[in-house]
């Protein structure tokens, strides 16, 4: 039996860590009996240290874990690694140390964290995305993908970070610049590896609608993202040129306010200028150093050159000038457009910098005459479409280009098939074979993994696959004769693409097993796993990806389930004070001590600079590393603190004294059931109870357990503690020589507190729970039960008037008796009644006590 001297963190906290690894507390029961409940936290990339991010995600996610275990569920609650990218391959250059050994060192590291923190994996089903173990039944979905057609080859213009020396996603470019290098991208044409996600673009779109439980914020971000328009396609004819002009507008209303045309620098028309042409040839170049990403284009000034050609109007039959312009994407419609400088912002800056004709075709008094609009308004200019509204004119002007076999309706999409092609080693091998007779074939599936070659020379630039000198090498699956190997790697967005299908059966042989994901995650429209947690920066990359690989498996035989995630939680960040010297270094925020509301430096004591409110990270050291705020404050304090002080989906503020707070709350629980430890056992019966404060007590106690269990289960965990340190303040108050009904009720009211508190603190909670003799581990017992009459026992108000006017309320028990009732109210009122007779009381129950007196 523990002795409870002191509550000491450091001394607990690894005892029970140790119980419940060796009693292997978590790990996943498939029984029968129980329903099945999924909770997932995105899995992180290992790095070498958790960030605060993680440490509140996974605090989340474990919380809602053991709270659903305890509730009667069979658990899945796995943790993995997304460990292949870039940082490796730079930390074995740095360090001369081979990535799979700098990779499996860091995963050591910090799952020893994740011990600390108390977090309840079932680390059996632990799934590591660089292992051939995982990535050879990757391959073997890319090959099954390659055969339907969802993995292709195609020339395309990419993103290329140019210190990464790697093609990105376009959503890997913020900004114009690398997501990790921070550096301009550069515009390059390439052969790219793709998956086909655009056939999935209606689905992905439609299927928003299944996403109940997921945040709009999120829904409409990937809505945005998929970006479907209607539109019409058409073509112009073309002076000088053999071919037509095809361009895609989504306002044909527009079209008699169509005074040029803009083609992308890289349409096939600016490419036949620049041939002869060498400053048509510099402009293209120009035009190439910037990124392809709609931002970077956006945000440039828009600019143009002038084709020796002219585009003929369908309808005017004018004569209008072609220009190659900066801000037309060739990966975009047709990546040529009609250009209406009267109502579209991009083509007005540009009209009034070359000196164009700015027709307006929409008409609006309350816009000058020389201003672009965007509204909508009366169509004017356009012949017979003259006087119609915009929508009547876009279907009119569609119809009169089918009709006359011009132009057809066209939807259109932002989305872009996904570039998974990446030029560097630590990543999954594309399992593709180059053959000069056959082609491109895909490594049959009895061949796979294909695995990495273990010595590899990172000292040169670009990818060294590609520089190894033999791996490449290999023979024809087909026909025999020599041939290489693809030496580009996946991005590592597709081993995060289907990771959580993984977790149901790690340890299969296959890619999955279907009756383990069934199980796990449903078998039909409505399934998913049940809840899933992560940060809302992969609002658009992963989460849209994962989607799109679902449907895939699905569409290709491994699963039933349409949508990955039935429930999602983005978590807010974790925001703090950053602290600056006068030359500008962070200094850590425990060695900075207050004084006036100044901040200065505890050894220095130079005063420092306060920048409030930034993102928690290590580069402005305004946060300590996760093991050593464990070192300080003990793992159930930090997960009290990020419980309890905010909102899972709001930031998080740090702050030390809330922290303070936290383990305040902690060690006034650890006194209390010092306490109560040689009170007698019972449960108390609701019904037999007669006395008011003990009625009172008893219902507290039910309430809280009502109200914690249902604020659990919707993430309402900042109320669920608070409403735990109420229960906790009511039960201090009770005097050990209280009656013993009382001390029944208290030593009941603690245990359940014990109990309820174990889901977010679950090291002393186990702890104090063996003290108070108990020899089951806590974290397996089932959830209180609450008494529902005890808890709806609530009180009601009762009016008191005095001569029917009002003079006080009283919050009593409902039905209570006549006698009781008038007596706390002469009490309530006595100061009203002073000097005056009492003629009558009358007792309206439930509702009023009026007092007649003069
Ligand atoms: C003429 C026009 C007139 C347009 C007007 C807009 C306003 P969404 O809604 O995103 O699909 N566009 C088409 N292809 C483009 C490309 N490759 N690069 C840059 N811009 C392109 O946008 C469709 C509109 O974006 C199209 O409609 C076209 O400009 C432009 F008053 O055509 B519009
Ligand atoms: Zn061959």
């Amino acid at each position: 039996m523990s002795d409870l001297h002191v509550y000491k963190p450091s001394k607990i906290e690894p005892k029970w860590q140790e119980k419940w690894f060796s009693g292997s507390a978590f790990k996943t029961d498939e029984s029968a009996a129980q329903p099945k409940y999924y909770v997932l936290e995105m899995f992180p990339y290992p790095s070498g240290q958790l960030h605060m991010g993680h440490v509140r995600n996974y605090t989340l996610g474990d919380t809602l874990a053991r709270f659903k275990r305890a509730r009667g569920f069979n658990v899945l609650h796995p943790m993995g690694w997304d460990s292949f990218g870039l940082p490796a391959e730079n930390a074995a250059l740095k360090r001369n140390i081979h990535p799979s050994e700098w990779t499996v060192s860091n995963i050591k590291k910090m799952k020893e964290t994740m011990r600390r923190f108390g977090w309840s994996y079932d680390w059996n089903r632990e799934v590591t995305s660089c292992m051939p173990d995982y990535y050879k039944h990757q391959q073997a979905i890319f090959t099954d993908m390659l055969e339907k057609g969802l993995a292709y080859r195609k020339k395309s213009v990419v993103n290329w970070d140019p210190i990464e020396n790697t093609v990105l996603a376009n959503e890997q470019v913020v900004d114009g610049k690398g997501w990790r290098s921070g550096e301009p991208i550069e515009r390059r044409t390439m052969y790219q590896w793709h998956f086909k996600i655009t056939d999935y673009a209606q689905e992905l779109l439609d299927d928003l609608k299944l996403l109940k439980d997921w945040p709009e914020r999120v829904k409409t971000m990937q809505k945005n993202w998929l970006g479907r328009s209607e539109g019409l396609k058409f073509h112009f004819n073309v002076n000088g040129w053999d071919k037509k002009l095809e361009v895609y507008t989504t306002r044909p209303d527009t079209l008699y306010g169509c005074t040029f045309c803009a083609i992308a620098p890289e349409h096939p028309l600016a490419l036949k200028t620049a041939k002869n042409d060498s400053e048509a040839t510099s402009f293209i170049e120009e035009c190439q150093g910037m990124g392809t990403s709609e931002e970077a284009i956006e945000k440039a000034n828009k600019k143009g050159y002038k084709t020796p050609y002219t585009a003929i109007h369908p309808l005017t039959g004018k004569e209008l000038p072609i220009y190659i312009a900066n801000f037309v994407l060739m990966s975009y419609g047709t990546g040529a457009i009609m250009s209406v400088p009267a109502h579209d912002e991009r083509d007005f800056a540009f009209a009034k910098k070359y000196n164009l004709p700015i027709i307006r075709v929409v008409a609006r008094d309350d816009v000058p005459e020389d201003e672009c609009h965007t509204l909508s308004g009366t169509i004017v200019n356009s012949d017979k479409f003259d006087g119609m509204v915009n929508e009547e004119a876009i279907a009119a002007m569609i119809q009169h280009f089918e009709d006359n076999k011009l132009g057809e309706r066209t939807i259109n999409w932002r989305l872009r098939d996904w570039g998974i092609s990446r030029q560097r080693y630590w990543g999954c091998p594309i399992p593709v074979i180059h053959c000069d007779k056959c082609g491109v074939i895909a490594v049959p599936k009895e061949d796979l993994p294909i695995e990495l070659p273990q010595d590899v020379n990172f000292n040169t630039q670009g990818n060294p696959l590609e520089r190894h000198p033999t791996w490449k090498n290999c023979s024809c699956p087909k026909c025999g004769s020599e041939a290489t190997r693809e030496t580009d790697t996946m991005d590592t967005f597709v081993d995060s693409s289907w990771y959580f299908l993984r977790y149901t059966c790690p340890q299969s042989n296959n890619v999955l097993n279907k009756p383990d994901v069934d199980y796990w995650l449903g078998n039909d429209k409505n399934g998913g796993a049940d809840q899933y947690i992560g940060g809302i920066e992969h609002a658009v990359l992963h989460l849209l990806y994962s989607r799109f690989f679902t449907k895939v498996l699905r569409d290709l035989g491994y699963v039933n389930i349409h949508e990955p995630f039935k429930a999602l939680l983005c978590q807010g960040m974790l925001i703090g004070n950053t602290y600056q010297t006068a030359s500008g270094e962070y200094i850590y925020p425990n060695m900075v001590e207050w004084k006036n509301d100044k901040a200065f430096h505890k050894e220095t004591k130079e005063e420092l600079r306060v920048l409030s409110a930034e993102k928690i990270s290590k580069s402005k050291n305004n946060g300590d590393s996760p093991d050593a705020l464990i070192d300080r404050f003990g793992a159930d304090t930090l997960r009290l603190f990020i419980l309890f002080t905010a909102p899972p989906e709001r930031d998080l503020e740090w702050s030390e004294s809330a922290i303070e707070g936290a383990w305040r709350f902690i060690n006034r629980i650890w006194e209390l059931v010092k306490r109560v430890k040689d009170d007698k056992t019972a449960i108390p019966e609701f019904s037999t109870l007669e006395n008011r404060e003990e009625r009172d007590m008893l219902r507290l106690v039910h309430k809280t357990i009502r109200k914690v269990t249902k604020d659990i289960d919707s993430f309402h965990y900042n109320t669920m503690v608070a409403a735990c340190m109420e229960l906790a303040n009511a039960l201090q108050t009770i005097k050990d020589n209280a009656s013993t009904n009382m001390l029944t009720i208290r030593r009941f009211g603690v245990e359940k507190l014990i109990q309820m508190l174990n889901p977010a603190c679950p090291h002393v909670t186990e702890e104090l729970w063996e003290f108070l003799g108990n020899n089951t581990m806590l974290c397996k017992e089932s959830w209180p039960e609450f008494d529902q009459k005890a808890a709806d026992d609530e009180e009601i108000t009762l009016v008191v008037q005095i001569n029917g006017k009002l003079k006080g309320r009283l919050q009593v028990i409902p039905d209570m008796n006549k006698d009781e009732a008038i007596k706390l109210a002469l009490e309530e009122v006595s100061e009203h009644l002073e000097g005056l007779t009492i003629r009558k009381e009358i007792h309206v129950p439930n509702r009023l006590v009026n007092i007649v007196a003069n």
